[in-house]
């Protein structure tokens, strides 16, 4: 099935801190490897070697976080290297893309909750995404305490980074930003009930990628 670039597809995972994405990213893709769909993992911030480096800026354990613009063109910036060096590649070669965040997380984060106005998102994702949108978005949501949980202990004793330093007020309304944008855009974006054991939210994952992807491909 892979080489074929029209086959190919770009997924994202979106939600709060801790909500499972990196975990339940793994699973897809090694379920993509099991029925013949080659596939990578990314994330954003980072995913490529320059836009890691302007992770290590963003995310610096214990740092202040930027002002909302500087971040959104820290990330934008980030995300246009990302897209170039291994986004785009990787599509252009049949390889499905799952990346951990992408461009809704600017919209939540810099745009709902940073208040950065709808036509500087905009103008930055014409210039930076174009054509190269997600085919399909899943938001893991989850309530906001267990989220944070789970971020805590993975961290362990290591530093918070700004985000996750953000008060539970903050991140309630993260929660609601993200539902809000599900809402908005449901061709494109499903939520994803990520309460419960990793396998059951991986069920839920794979019957919509099984439904929305996979289908017209006949696996
Ligand atoms: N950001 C990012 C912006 O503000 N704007 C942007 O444009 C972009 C792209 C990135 C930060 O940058 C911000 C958003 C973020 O604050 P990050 O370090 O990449 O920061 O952090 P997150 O993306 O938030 O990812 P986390 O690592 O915090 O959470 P995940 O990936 O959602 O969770 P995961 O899979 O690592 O799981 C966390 C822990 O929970 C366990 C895992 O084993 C792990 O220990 N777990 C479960 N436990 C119980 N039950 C389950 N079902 C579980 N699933 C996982």
């Amino acid at each position: 099935m892979n080489g074929d670039s029209t086959l190919a597809r770009f997924i994202t995972l979106e939600g709060g801190e801790g909500a499972g994405k990196s975990t339940q990213i793994r699973r897809l893709h090694d379920r993509l490897i099991a029925v013949g769909v080659t596939s990578i993992i990314t994330r954003e911030p980072g995913g490529s070697q320059g836009a890691e480096r302007i992770r290590a800026l963003i995310l610096e354990a214990g740092a202040k976080r930027f002002d909302p613009l500087t971040e959104t063109l820290l990330f934008s910036a980030a995300r246009n290297d990302h897209l170039d060096y291994v986004i785009r590649p990787a599509l252009a070669q049949g390889h499905w893309v799952l990346c951990d965040r992408f461009s809704d997380s600017t919209r939540v984060y810099q745009g709902m909750m940073g208040a950065v106005s709808a036509e500087v998102l905009e103008t930055l994702d014409r210039l930076v995404v174009e054509k190269t949108q997600p085919n399909l978005t899943l938001i893991l949501d989850l309530d906001v305490q267990e989220g944070l949980r789970r971020a805590q202990m993975r961290r362990g004793t290591a530093l918070a980074d700004g985000f996750e330093s953000e008060s539970l007020a903050f991140h309630e309304r993260l929660r609601e930003g993200f539902l809000a944008l599900a809402a908005r855009e449901p061709n494109r974006i499903v939520v994803i009930n990520a309460d419960g054991p990793e396998d059951d939210v991986h069920e839920r994952i794979w019957s919509v990628v099984k439904a929305r992807c996979l289908e017209d491909m006949k696996v």
